[in-house]
């Protein structure tokens, strides 16, 4: 099967399970909101943990939790995100952002509902056989978006805006690995979370996977198709915010995006041929257009 394939094989699974989990839930314009925030999407990130799981032999129908758990807490950040009290975005995916085709209200309790799922889909038995798994899966969760991983990156990056001077490489480099590097970790170690093996070469792999993308979408962001998909093109720089672009050039952050991809390829050397669809996924980081 080809990675755009398997990534949309993978991307219908999550979508289709995520369906069946929300249709146990109460017919209210909040739960109709969940719905809608968690469609669509490049399923990145559960296409990550499902991959991770394939390569340490856990089962597809237990891997589809931890997959939808992290498209659920992803959805989340993206609906808060957009709200008008942080980015006050009109359009996410091409569509209307929650709060505009409902209300602010709506969206805060969708997003934090959406959040509250992402644990709750770890913690189910179904899961995982082994509680402490399960435990070790919704703690490490936790940390990834919480304020030592993704609200830590937030905050840094609403900090930023109010600075009198942009950020240097290395303060951008760390707001990175929290806003979007710790969801994306956390995404590639699941699998190795759930067959209990050592974590590092995930985490080597996912680190600069993280900040591959990070840099990919600064470069979207003043050259890319995104504006088709509703994101306003060259926001940050507009706003005087420091981008990887405008630290590196657009060059340079081609080259560094590239590099920190064959790295994260190499990290994954010993699992040898069976690690191609991860390593795939790298590339397409860097080449996705959206
Ligand atoms: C509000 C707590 C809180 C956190 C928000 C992730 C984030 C932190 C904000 C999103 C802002 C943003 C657009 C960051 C750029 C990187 C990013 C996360 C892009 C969206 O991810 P994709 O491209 O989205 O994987 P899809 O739509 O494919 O799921």
């Amino acid at each position: 099967m080809s990675f755009d394939d398997g990534l949309a094989s993978a991307a219908s699974a999550i979508g289709t399970h995520l369906e069946t989990v929300l249709a146990d839930f109460p017919d209210l314009p909040v739960t109709r909101a969940m719905g809608y925030a968690v469609a669509g999407g490049k399923r990145l990130r559960g296409y990550l943990v499902l991959e991770g799981a394939r390569l340490h032999g856990v089962a597809p129908e237990r891997a589809i939790w931890p997959a939808c758990a992290i498209e659920a807490i992803h959805a989340y950040s993206l609906v808060h995100d957009d709200l008008p009290c942080m980015d006050d975005d009109d359009l996410r995916r091409g569509l209307p952002t929650v709060h505009r085709k409902w209300d602010e209200a709506t969206a805060v309790l969708a997003g934090d509902a959406l959040q509250t799922l992402g644990f709750e889909m770890v913690a189910r038995d179904a899961c995982h056989d082994d509680p402490v798994v399960r435990a070790d899966l919704a703690l490490s969760l936790a940390r990834a978006s919480g304020a030592q991983g993704m609200v830590l990156g937030q905050a840094l990056d609403m900090a930023a805006e109010q600075a009198d001077t942009p950020l240097t490489l290395d303060e951008i480099t760390a707001l990175q690995a929290g806003k979007t590097g710790a969801l994306i970790c956390w995404a590639a170690e699941a699998g190795a979370r759930m067959a209990r093996v050592d974590l590092t070469p995930l985490t080597g792999y996912a680190q600069r996977l993280g900040l591959a993308f990070q840099i990919a979408d600064d470069i979207l962001d003043v050259e890319g198709d995104a504006a088709q998909m509703g994101k306003a093109v060259g926001k940050d720089a507009d706003r005087g915010k420091a981008t990887f672009v405008s630290l590196l050039g657009l060059d340079g952050a081609k080259r560094r995006a590239e590099t920190l991809v064959t790295e994260a390829c190499d990290c994954l050397s010993l699992y040898g041929a069976e690690a191609i669809n991860l390593q795939q996924a790298a590339r397409f980081v860097i080449a996705r257009r959206t």
